[in-house]
């Protein structure tokens, strides 16, 4: 892919966006090498992605401000609607995404970050929601994931003052999970991603279908949910072994996925 690669790594897969000229930001081709990597990956070998930035500097700048200078509102509409989908691809894999922010994540880019499961960063990360400044709103979910994610009160601070936060206040309010030094990032990622991946694959899944079904939904609809889920895992052969290992006093002999 021209602009975002994949790499195998046992059963982590590593996408990048890989545009650093114009710092990774996000035009109609790399999102469509993006949707075609997410396509691509094999959900039987692959048990957590992780989500990057190329380069030292940025993670995604944003949606590509050149291209979208000149749309009309339908062209804007179209282009909101073509990111949205992805990114909604994203969410919804059903493996979990950790997004590792190694610079700047700013509009789309932030919006790309909030689309994982999990995001840590670098030193050096400044998150942001710049859109009022360029005259139009967020379009690729910030108005919805941001909220979510932090708050009404600092996610509308956030987005009309179009303020830049840096990484440490990032941590502080829990957008990420934990920020490294820029060069222990992607160890750290491949690490945290590796613990995930050396659980039963099934229960990871269904923890995620669970939390994501049930969390904005009353605690009746999200108990159900809850239970749905957890009843699936049993009579696999992952449960199966988990359970058997614990009570003969044993490591598991290696998660099947089955
Ligand atoms: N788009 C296009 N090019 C970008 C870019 C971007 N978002 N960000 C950086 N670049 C390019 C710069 O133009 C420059 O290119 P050259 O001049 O070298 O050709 C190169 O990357 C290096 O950037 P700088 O020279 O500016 O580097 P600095 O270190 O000085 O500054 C910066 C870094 C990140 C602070 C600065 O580049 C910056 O402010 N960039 C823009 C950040 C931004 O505003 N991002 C949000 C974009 S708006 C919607 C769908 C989606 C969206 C909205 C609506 N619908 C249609 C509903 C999403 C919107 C956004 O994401």
């Amino acid at each position: 892919m021209g602009f975002v690669t994949y790499k195998q790594d046992g059963f982590v897969g590593v996408i990048t966006i890989d545009r650093p000229k114009a710092l990774n930001a996000l035009n109609e081709e790399v999102l469509k090498d993006l949707e075609s990597v997410i396509d691509g990956i094999d959900l039987k070998e692959t048990r957590a992605v992780v989500l990057t930035g190329a380069g030292e500097k940025s993670f995604v700048a944003g949606a590509d401000i050149g291209a979208m200078s000149k749309m009309t509102k339908e062209e804007g509409r179209v282009f909101g609607k073509f990111g949205n989908d992805i990114f909604l691809k994203l969410e919804a894999l059903p493996i979990p995404t950790i997004a590792a922010v190694n610079g700047f994540a700013l509009g789309g880019g932030n919006e790309l970050a909030m689309s994982c499961d999990i995001r840590i960063c670098s030193e050096n990360a400044v998150f942001g929601q710049p859109e009022v400044g360029l005259g139009i709103t967020p379009g690729f979910g910030g108005t919805q994931r941001l909220v979510r994610a932090i708050g009404t009160g600092k996610a509308k601070e956030m987005i009309y003052t179009g303020s830049n936060i840096k990484a440490e206040e990032a941590y502080r309010i829990g957008l990420v999970n934990a920020v490294y030094p820029q060069g222990d990032l992607m160890a750290a990622a491949m690490k945290l991603a590796n613990k995930i991946a050396s659980n039963a694959p099934i229960a990871v899944q269904n923890c995620k279908r669970a939390i994501t079904e049930g969390y904005l939904s009353d605690m009746g609809h999200a108990a159900e949910v809850e239970e749905k889920w957890f009843g699936d895992c049993f009579e696999t052969e992952d449960q199966q072994e988990g359970m058997a290992a614990f009570l003969e006093k044993r490591k598991v002999e290696g998660f099947k996925n089955r």
